[in-house]
């Protein structure tokens, strides 16, 4: 199992849903691979002091979140060098085309500007094709936006192997839990949560290290509706925070929404809250033991890296023999 999270910003409540939980789940059941990918975030740009910063901070909140070094590589991707040399290989692979239709690019070329946004934007998901594929990945557990460039991944795998032999690299599916798939912005559940918008609004995003008075505070302010209680069909913004709550507390859609039936929003809401508070204490407190020991973090990142350079190396080589490198 392969997946990552870019150090891009602050983590939010749908990183912690879509991704990290169910990797912290499932960890017992696979091999585990998860990375930082800081060369995905240099595709938009970035302070340098503040890039490092973050990454030091998703590290701590990989392992706050319940990942166990003893059970998952936990690494840098730019501490493989693998990565970029397959990417490029897989760039060499994808017709323009296939890059050009990813929802991600368009929208976000769109709203940058065709001439502003920078060439690895539009490249990025060869560079992740090739996160998932030098580990032989089965599986990549990724929230529900993520899934065109999984279904990428397959193509470019599968067209390798037509073109070099079945085998040469390991086609991988994903895994895409119901639960919190896909947690919307508190201010606009028109559009998912992420962070970059949370660094500019920030009433979109509960942020994992949000203190409880915060994360109240935004709860309370979420949008609804006109409604005064909850009652089906529920607007956006409430289904989301159903879906949350239903989310933390491992229920349905359908329980939660029967747990709050002709319940005022104020009610949700202050439920909610609990929930979010209660399931972010005690990673919060583990972050903070994390952060006391930079060296050991540090000493984390930098054997899983040794380690995964070694499994990476043999994919690459396998790769490069195939199509034809010396
Ligand atoms: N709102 C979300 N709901 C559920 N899952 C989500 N993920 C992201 N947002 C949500 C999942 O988190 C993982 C890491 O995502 P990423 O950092 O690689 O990139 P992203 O999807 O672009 O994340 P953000 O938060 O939206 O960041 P920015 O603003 O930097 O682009 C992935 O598994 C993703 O599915």
């Amino acid at each position: 199992m392969l997946s990552g999270i870019q150090p891009t910003g602050s983590l939010h409540i749908g990183n912690y849903l879509g991704a990290l939980r169910n990797w912290v789940r499932e960890q017992d059941r696979y091999e585990n691979y998860f990375c930082i990918v800081d060369l995905h975030a240099l595709t938009v740009p970035q302070d340098p002091e503040v890039l490092r910063a973050k990454t030091l901070e998703v590290a701590a909140l990989y392992l706050a979140s319940g990942l166990d070094p003893a059970r998952c590589e936990i690494f840098l991707q730019s501490h493989v060098a693998a990565h970029t040399q397959l990417g490029w290989i897989m760039e060499c692979l994808t017709p323009m085309g296939w890059l050009e239709r990813m929802t991600q690019f368009k929208a976000r070329s769109q709203a940058q500007g065709r001439e502003r946004v920078g060439t690895g934007l539009f490249t990025y998901p060869a560079l992740m094709a090739a996160d998932i594929l030098l580990y032989d990945a089965d599986l990549v557990p990724v929230g529900d936006d993520q899934r065109q460039h999984i279904e990428y991944s397959r193509d470019v795998a599968q067209r390798m192997n037509s073109m070099y032999g079945e085998g040469t690299v390991h086609v991988p599916a994903p895994l895409i839990r119901d639960a919190g798939a896909r947690v919307m912005g508190l201010d606009d559940p028109t559009v998912k949560m992420s962070k970059s918008i949370g660094a500019a609004r920030p009433a979109h995003a509960i942020f994992m290290l949000d203190p409880p008075d915060v994360i109240r505070r935004k709860v309370s302010r979420a949008q609804t509706d006109a409604e005064p209680a909850v009652r089906p069909p529920v607007g956006a913004g409430v289904a989301n925070l159903l879906d949350m709550y239903a989310a933390l507390n491992d229920l349905s859609r359908d329980s939660a929404v029967e747990h709050f039936s002709s319940k005022p929003y104020s009610v949700l809401k202050s439920e909610t809250a609990d929930v979010l508070i209660g399931a972010l204490e005690p990673i919060q407190t583990r972050y903070a033991e994390l952060r006391a020991d930079e060296a050991g973090l540090r000493r984390v990142l930098g054997e899983s890296a040794s380690r995964a350079r070694v499994v990476a190396a043999a994919t690459l080589e396998r790769v490069q023999h195939a199509v034809g490198l010396l």
